[in-house]
């Protein structure tokens, strides 16, 4: 019964796979650092890697699918950029018995139209930031900006639940304003400069959340520019574990950060190819670690270890 799941689900080994790959673009340094991760894991293991960069479009993403469906790739990496609107193309790709792995971030749709998710635990990600602000700002009262990633991308969502749901109870610190940053640098700055604006040149804010720290070092560029201090006069969390966040950790100009692995393709892999070889059904979920950084582990040690991760 073994051998014929094994053959039922395909005996392809690793070094015959074909995979697809459809990206979000490469909005933020921890995406581009992904990319490069998928495309050195694939090499190291022999898999033909079909990229395509979908420019931040779902319908590209679509377009991307079956078109890797048509050219009968023996599986689908999705990095899906927002969370609704995937279940006719997931079918497709179910009807044609190709196996997708999502990485990173989470669709709508049910289970059973994919393999396994990669990824992060989203909301926690967002909950332990929020808690690093209630321990360290005590009973002060705190008017928090949050800089939302992509609109109706799950770890927009999740990231922000996730907060509020740490903050809750903690009537002293409130988010006066929350505006999505793209998950980009620039975007970041430029929202940044409206609250800035918004809030008294900065004076009336006590931090910022950030969904991702392109966005937070994008919004610590406007801060120094508006002639206040960011880390101090104004707290800056974020989420990912960028390098140059801890370029601004160890300057004092950014407190913590929520790390994210960029290596979502090793573990998406590792059970596409156990699924090819002999049928395993990995986990609908392959959580990824998330841990926490601040000013005292050593940032600039952190940075060094970074940039020899894929960024
Ligand atoms: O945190 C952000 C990115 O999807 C979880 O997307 C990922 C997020 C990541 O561009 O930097």
């Amino acid at each position: 019964a073994v051998a014929l799941t094994g053959l039922m689900a395909g005996s392809a080994l690793a070094a015959d796979m074909t995979v697809g790959f459809s990206q979000i673009g490469s909005e933020s340094g921890w995406r581009a650092a992904e990319t490069t991760l998928t495309k050195e894991q694939a090499e190291k293991r022999g898999i033909d890697l079909k990229f395509a960069d979908a420019q931040q479009k779902q319908e590209n993403q679509i377009k991307a699918i079956r078109s890797f469906i048509a050219q009968g790739v023996d599986a689908i990496l999705l990095a899906p950029v927002v969370a609704t609107g995937w279940d006719q193309v997931l079918e497709e790709a179910k009807d044609a018995e190709i196996p997708v792995v999502l990485l990173d971030r989470q669709v709508d749709s049910s289970d059973d139209l994919y393999l396994t998710a990669v990824g992060s635990d989203l909301e926690h990600e967002g909950e332990v930031a929020g808690q690093w602000l209630v321990d360290n700002v005590g009973d002060k009262d705190c008017n928090v900006v949050e800089l939302q990633g992509t609109t109706g991308s799950s770890p927009a969502i999740k990231r922000k639940a996730g907060f509020e749901k740490a903050i809750s109870g903690h009537d002293n610190i409130e988010i006066v304003r929350s505006q999505t940053g793209d998950f980009t640098r620039t975007k970041g700055k430029e929202v940044m400069e409206s609250f800035l604006k918004a809030e008294n040149g900065g004076k009336d804010i006590c931090a910022l959340y950030a969904h991702n720290d392109d966005m937070a070092v994008g919004a610590i560029q406007a801060i120094k520019e508006a002639g206040l201090k960011p880390g101090s006069d104004i707290l800056v969390v974020s989420i990912d574990a960028v390098p140059d966040i801890f370029l601004a950790m160890a300057a004092g100009e950014a407190n913590a950060t929520v790390e994210l692995t960029p290596n979502m393709a090793g573990p998406a892999f590792d059970a596409l190819e156990a699924y090819k070889n002999d049928g395993t059904m990995p986990p609908k979920f392959i959580q990824t670690e998330s841990k926490l950084f601040t000013q005292s582990d050593d940032p600039k040690a952190v940075y060094e270890e970074k940039k020899n991760q894929g960024y």
